[in-house]
């Protein structure tokens, strides 16, 4: 019965982390070869994480957790976002590898990269 108990409780707070859904999600299953995905949040005027590390093949969304509008935009114009309104979001695949720096096409100075390995 208390294990029971146990297992429910995780079970809400891994629920509860979902819904929350701050923070990056990056896979680290190494059995996965094909499509990972990963997750940039916008929060503050900031990129959170403002660098990550993916596998080729990756998709990323970033996800709009302001109250203001931001773009993501590459620096090299590979990709760019509709203005995202709160909670919106905007997902790009990298599939070379190489060294991805964007920023917001609203508020520059909002810099970030995706290293694609
Ligand atoms: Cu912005």
């Amino acid at each position: 019965m208390k294990k029971q108990a146990i297992s429910t409780s995780t079970t809400f707070a891994v629920l509860l982390a979902i819904l929350a859904g701050g923070g990056a999600v990056t896979s680290h299953a190494a059995g996965e070869q094909n499509k990972t995905a990963s997750e940039v949040s916008v929060d503050n005027f900031t990129f959170g994480p403002e660098s990550i590390t993916v596998a080729a093949n990756t998709t990323v969304t970033w996800v709009n957790r302001d109250d203001v509008p931001h773009v993501i935009a590459s620096t090299d114009g590979l990709f760019r976002s509709k203005a995202l309104d709160t909670d919106d979001k905007y997902s790009f695949t990298f599939v070379k590898p190489g060294t991805y720096p964007y920023f917001c096409a609203v508020h520059p100075k909002m810099v970030g990269k995706i290293i694609v390995r």
